[in-house]
């Protein structure tokens, strides 16, 4: 187990680092703000990508320490942009160890005191799948994150099995189409139909809705004619360090 030993290396010498990649409205191709996406970099300047380590974090528990770790920086990161003049939104992405935590809220509230941080500006994301065991549980998480100020995003949203009913339940703000879906238009008729039902079942259900993985012109003139207008992906920005993100042409809100 030598990773869980040099995970806590990392931990111990702040071998961690918050990547950001914009989130960008397409009707102006301004930045409405980031997705937080940890990044491992060793002593020697190797990266270790999140699936290679996120799974063993996951499997060992250290996820809750990394996790909380993440929190901070994003919402430090949000209070550096407010004392800017910039308001942005950064997304952050829970594993299911942290969202079972019964502490979370009173963490994440601890944190946005601490930080100053608005709540309105931290989004948290969570896979379909984080909702299916105990759903009861899942939606006294939700309510208690909400009743903070913080919205709530579903990632990878179509790679799980959740039912339109089922969905109805959770107070959650965001639909983040998964890029499997997005990365083969327009040469897949079928992939096009999944994207186009999701945005239109996500406007009936008064839910933003935001596209991954868009690398191409194509893909955003199918978003933009099927009325989804918020997209991530390599075709606006890959993560970027923080000291990176204003070389961009997009300007931050
Ligand atoms: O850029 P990408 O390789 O960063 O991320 C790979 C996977 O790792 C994605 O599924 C992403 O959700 C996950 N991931 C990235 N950063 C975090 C984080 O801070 N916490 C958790 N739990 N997962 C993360
Ligand atoms: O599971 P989650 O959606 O959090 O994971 C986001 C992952 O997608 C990260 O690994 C991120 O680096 C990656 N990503 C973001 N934009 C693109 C893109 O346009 N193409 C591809 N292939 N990956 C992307
Ligand atoms: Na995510
Ligand atoms: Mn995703």
């Amino acid at each position: 187990l030598l990773i869980e030993t040099q995970l806590r290396e990392a931990i111990r010498e702040h071998q961690f680092v918050l990547f950001y990649q914009p989130k960008i409205d397409i009707r102006d191709q301004r930045i409405v703000g980031y997705e937080a996406l940890l990044r491992w970099i060793r002593p020697d300047g190797s990266m270790i990508p999140p699936l290679r380590f996120i799974p063993v974090a996951e499997s060992t528990g250290l996820i809750v320490e990394i996790g909380e770790w993440v929190i901070w920086e994003a919402c430090r990161f949000i209070s550096r942009q407010q004392s800017k003049g910039h308001d942005v939104t950064i997304a952050v992405n829970l594993s299911a160890r942290q969202f079972t935590d019964q502490n979370l809220a009173a963490m994440v509230e601890r944190i946005l005191i601490r930080t100053c941080a608005k709540p309105q500006s931290l989004t948290f994301e969570i896979t379909e799948s984080m909702l299916m065991g105990d759903t009861d549980a899942a939606i006294a998480q939700l309510n208690e994150l909400k009743n903070l100020g913080v919205a709530l995003s579903i990632d990878d949203f179509g790679t799980g099995y959740s039912s339109l009913s089922y969905l109805k339940r959770f107070p959650v703000d965001e639909l983040k189409i998964d890029r499997s879906f997005v990365k083969d238009i327009p040469e897949d008729t079928n992939d096009m139909d999944i994207v186009a039902a999701i945005i239109a079942m996500a406007q009936k259900m008064n839910l933003r809705v935001v596209a991954e993985g868009v690398e191409t012109p194509e893909q955003i003139d199918f978003l933009n004619n099927n009325a989804c207008y918020l997209v991530q992906g390599y075709f606006f920005s890959m993560p970027r360090a923080e000291q990176e993100l204003f070389h961009l042409n997009y300007q931050p809100l």
